[in-house]
């Protein structure tokens, strides 16, 4: 009897201890939610709102043809940075004298907003806020300008969403909202004359900090239409491929796969090329193109790009997906 009693006290009762533990933790989750990192309390991301950006994108197209040098132009840029300090973001202009290849001059208008400017962990949110003079890709008027709302408002828009979320919710991140001036100026076929994205050049080149540094920039560029695709922009892939991978993995993450595609294309000169070279600033570009032609959408500078081509749910994909991402760059609940 005394075998059988030190049997089961010294062998079955460790055993049975042993594997006591392990049962309780499989049915409940709380000794392991105890240990998790201080990361895992951040509240849930902020709902972007994609009614708003459309009222924003809408809001640009209204003022007619963003052109340098018109008045719609400068009414525009008035709106945008009136909108950024109505949601408390510190507002600077940057001006600067830029010539187009075809010989013009115009002094440019870049808008960069600060979110806690002096918080050192930034990310750079970038979109051009200027619209091209000229229809160039259409079979009528290909002189004269068009509404343009895909390129350039609606990147424009999606930020100024994030511009008012971020305000209302206060995450501990540093963030730069940069409007960049002048980008689609540019001469058809360029072969490295750099005549496209001045305005973000001349930022890269003087930023409104003298030595400003961020984590990474994201560039949004043609990021409203209907049933766009975004495929992996190739100098994105080369430079900042950990950027890359943050945002497609967070957009399969929210179910956006149908638009951030897993699919690599090929390298477009882009204001991020800029902010990559002179900013020394690792960027990704999201800009809707077809992934095997690598052609811009039917709209593209057309007569087309135009409100009817806006499509909301497009407008949330984006906007959901780099929310979340800057969202999870906080270091700790605010
Ligand atoms: C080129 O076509 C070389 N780059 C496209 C940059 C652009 C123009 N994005 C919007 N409009
Ligand atoms: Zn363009």
């Amino acid at each position: 009897m005394k075998t059988f009693i030190c049997f089961i006290a010294y062998c079955l009762l460790p055993i049975v201890y042993f594997f006591l533990p392990s049962c309780s933790n499989n049915n409940n989750s709380q000794p392991e939610a105890r240990s998790r990192k201080p990361e895992a309390s951040i509240p849930p991301a902020p709902s972007f709102n994609e009614d708003s950006a459309y009222s924003f994108v809408k809001a640009q197209v209204d003022f007619g043809p963003r052109v340098p040098g018109t008045s719609a132009h400068a009414k525009c840029a008035d709106y945008l940075s009136s909108k950024l300090k109505s949601y408390g973001w510190h507002v600077q202009i940057q001006n600067g004298n830029i010539s187009t290849y075809d010989g013009k001059k115009f002094n440019l208008q870049n808008i960069i907003a600060s979110y806690k400017p002096e918080n050192p962990n930034r990310i750079l949110l970038f979109s051009h806020w200027d619209s091209r003079p000229f229809a160039d890709q259409d079979i009528v008027d290909k002189d004269k300008p068009f509404d343009s709302a895909d390129d350039g408002p609606s990147g424009v828009g999606v930020l100024l969403e994030i511009a008012r979320q971020l305000n209302i919710t206060q995450p501990n991140v540093g963030i730069d909202i940069l409007f960049d001036d002048i980008e689609d100026y540019g001469k058809e076929h360029d072969n490295g004359e750099n005549t496209w994205g001045l305005g973000a050049q001349y930022w890269a080149k003087n930023p409104h900090k003298p030595g400003y540094v961020a984590q990474y920039g994201i560039l949004l560029d043609m990021v409203g239409a209907k049933g766009a695709t975004f495929p992996r922009e190739g100098g994105s892939n080369e430079y900042a491929s950990h950027v890359v991978k943050k945002i497609w993995d967070k957009a399969a993450h929210l179910g956006y796969s149908n638009y951030f595609v897993f699919e690599d294309a090929a390298s477009i000169t882009d204001d991020h090329v800029y902010v990559i070279q002179y900013a020394n600033i690792p960027c990704a570009d999201i800009i809707n193109m077809n992934p095997v032609t690598g052609q811009f959408g039917a709209h593209h500078h057309t007569h087309s790009d135009n409100m009817n081509v806006i499509d909301k749910n497009t407008l949330k994909a984006v906007g959901q997906t780099v929310l979340e991402v800057v969202w999870e760059e906080q270091k700790s609940p605010s």
